[in-house]
């Protein structure tokens, strides 16, 4: 989790917009004065598991310039030994696919990061704020009368002793879970196809979703589904720890759920009966991601000083929270985040329904624009074991290859799958295959001798970083982003590597920035924070760039140009040829051996 604070100046960018959606579900909202009070002293907001995504919980507190002031972390597996996490997880090794995180080690490590930042002599008394940024599609299961628990806290013991019991599933399906095959299929069906899912909740159903994962309770232990007070997403679930009592579900990351009606931004009555029974009270209302989910409880004030008008804001998702931590703001803009898992991300005014990708609603607007993003699980792992088998385990081999190759690699096209690929939805495997004439319009059917066992090392190399980004050009071109985006945001780990952003800059064709810092969840959870502060203040919402606007240099949102737009458009449009012919073997793959 990440604390983050902002302070100073800002009065003059404020001028009131009415008529943009209100603010506030929980603590109230308010009066619309027309003109701000300064910005928050301090701003925390907790990231979780951003880093190799659900390993860690780490705080942030972004001081009055929206710099980084401090930041703490709480490893899963190192600091909370007892739950016997590995990666933060356990993978069932009796149920093919079922990955879960013990939910009370979440508790634990609250209390333990607010620990450390008393430590570290952190004043909580001047956080105004707080928000956060969750894994995304994770549930928790609250056990019928869990309320009362999260609201009579007692100082004086530790969380992880007062919720022992408060939770009907001891471990929360995570996003790595894909033991829901069955039920996806089941919930496409009844709603009347995978197409009419997407059109009414922004995806097809998706194993790790939170909607799938509740059908499966319900059809497997209809007792502890009837135990069931409250279903919370884990972004939800840790607002509730800290304003102690049920928090809404924020209307960004609840699009992650099958269950929500992405263009109305309320349930969706079909989904929910296509899920499960009487779900609609188990889920509470949703509310936009400016939001306040109300005060902080007194569980915090007594024990570690917060001040007792401090507001929580809405936690959301990592990826929502990057968007606002990357400053996405225009229509055209991209961000790539090449993590653990790879996502692709960026702003769209159009909602267009398809079987692949995810729309959400965009986290940092309350109009109708739309957030759309695409998930790989094969990111950073695969690459380090591309890395491993034949650069040396070294990157600067790994880079010197790259640059070796020439570009489109001679026609040769590799897919790599160490994990099971979410898209396209192929099982662990690796495939390669030599397209000499990929320039013709049309690959004439798919013939074995395209088919080879492995490439020359370099080539290797090439046909991974060529075939992962040839894979997201392809598939944001579908999900109706512009080709070329106005710009490209690079960021996550792999953004460090100038080679792969070389590449990218290729296959776009446009230009690649970077940023200063590369926790743009946290960042963005901190700068969300700090605005449903300021909306809460004002009564009604304002831009969030206005949070930034003529000073975002001299913050730690700053984001600079790495690779300009190639001169070489003739290249750019071979690899536009490229692609077709990767997205035809593609089909004819999932065609093959995909999960459906
Ligand atoms: P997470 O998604 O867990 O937050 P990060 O964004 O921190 O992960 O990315 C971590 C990954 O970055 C590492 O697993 C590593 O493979 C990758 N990485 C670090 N340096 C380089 C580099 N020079 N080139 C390519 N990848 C790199
Ligand atoms: C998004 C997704 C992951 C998680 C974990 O759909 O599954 O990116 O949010 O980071």
């Amino acid at each position: 989790m990440e604390m983050a604070g902002v302070g100073g100046g800002g009065r003059s960018h404020l001028q009131r917009r009415r008529g943009r959606g209100g603010v506030g579900n929980g603590a109230g909202t308010g009066r619309g004065r027309g003109s701000a009070e300064p910005w928050p002293r301090l701003v925390p907001t907790w990231d979780f598991w951003r880093r190799k995504r659900g390993t860690s919980l780490k705080a942030s507190v972004l001081d009055a310039n929206l710099k980084i002031f401090a930041t703490d972390i709480v490893n899963f597996d190192t600091e909370l030994p007892h739950y016997k996490t590995k990666d933060g997880v356990y993978r069932d090794p009796l149920i093919n696919g079922r990955i879960t995180s013990p939910t009370l080690m979440w508790v634990e490590a609250l209390d333990l990061i607010l620990e450390k930042l008393k430590n570290s002599n952190l004043n909580f008394g001047k956080i105004i704020a707080v928000s956060g940024s969750a894994q995304q599609h994770g549930s928790v299961y609250w056990k019928n009368g869990s309320c009362t628990i999260l609201a009579s806290l007692d100082s004086n013991n530790r969380l992880v002793d007062q919720f022992r019991d408060a939770f009907s599933v001891q471990e929360s399906p995570v996003w790595m879970d894909c033991s829901t095959t069955e039920q996806c299929r089941a919930i496409e069906k009844d709603v009347g196809g995978a197409l009419e899912l997407s059109k009414l909740t922004g995806s097809c159903a998706h194993e790790r979703y939170a909607g799938p994962q509740i059908r499966k309770i319900f059809e497997k232990q209809v007792q502890v589904y009837n135990n069931t007070d409250r279903i919370s997403l884990i972004s939800s679930f840790m607002a509730s720890l800290l304003i102690g009592g049920y928090a809404c579900i924020d209307q960004t990351d609840g699009a992650g759920m099958n269950l929500m009606d992405v263009i109305l931004r309320d349930w969706s009555k079909i989904a929910l009966e296509a899920t499960a029974p009487d779900l609609e009270a188990k889920l509470g209302n949703l509310a936009p991601p400016h939001a306040v989910a109300g005060l902080i409880s007194s569980y915090y004030v007594e024990r570690y000083h917060f001040k007792k008008d401090c507001v929580v804001v809405q936690w959301s998702g990592d990826n929502p929270n990057s968007l606002a931590g990357l400053t996405l703001n225009t229509p055209g803009d991209l961000a790539i985040s090449l993590g653990t898992s790879d996502t692709v991300f960026g702003i769209t005014m159009d909602h267009k329904p398809s079987l692949e990708g995810h729309i959400f609603p965009n986290p940092v607007n309350v109009e109708e624009d739309y957030m759309v993003m695409l998930v790989y699980k094969n990111g950073s792992l695969t690459r380090e074991d591309i890395r491993n088998r034949y650069a040396n385990k070294s990157w600067e081999v790994f880079d010197t290859y790259l640059k070796e190759t020439p570009p489109l690699n001679g026609g040769k096209i590799g897919f790599y799958y160490k994990e099971h690929e979410i898209l396209p939805p192929l099982p662990i495997g690796e495939h390669r295959y030599i397209v000499r004439d990929f320039e013709k319009e049309y690959l004439d059917g798919l013939k074995e001798e395209h088919r080879v066992i492995e490439f020359d090392a370099p080539f290797e190399v090439r046909a991974l970083v060529e075939g992962q980004l040839l894979s997201m050009r392809a598939h944001t071109e579908k999900i109706g982003m512009p080709c070329p985006p106005r710009r490209i945001i690079a960021t996550g780990g792999a953004s460090a590597n100038k080679a792969i952003l070389s590449l990218m800059a290729s296959i776009f064709g446009c230009d690649v920035y970077t940023v200063e810092r590369p926790d743009s969840a946290s960042l963005g959870a901190a700068l969300r924070a700090a605005h449903g502060w300021l909306c809460h203040k004002i009564g009604a919402f304002v831009p969030i760039k206005l949070m930034y606007m003529n000073k975002l240099e001299h913050t730690s949102l700053n984001c600079k140009l790495s690779v300009p737009a190639p001169t070489d458009l003739q290249l750019v449009a071979n690899y536009g040829l490229l692609m077709k012919r990767r997205i035809e073997i593609e089909n004819h793959l999932v065609h093959e051996k995909g999960r459906m």
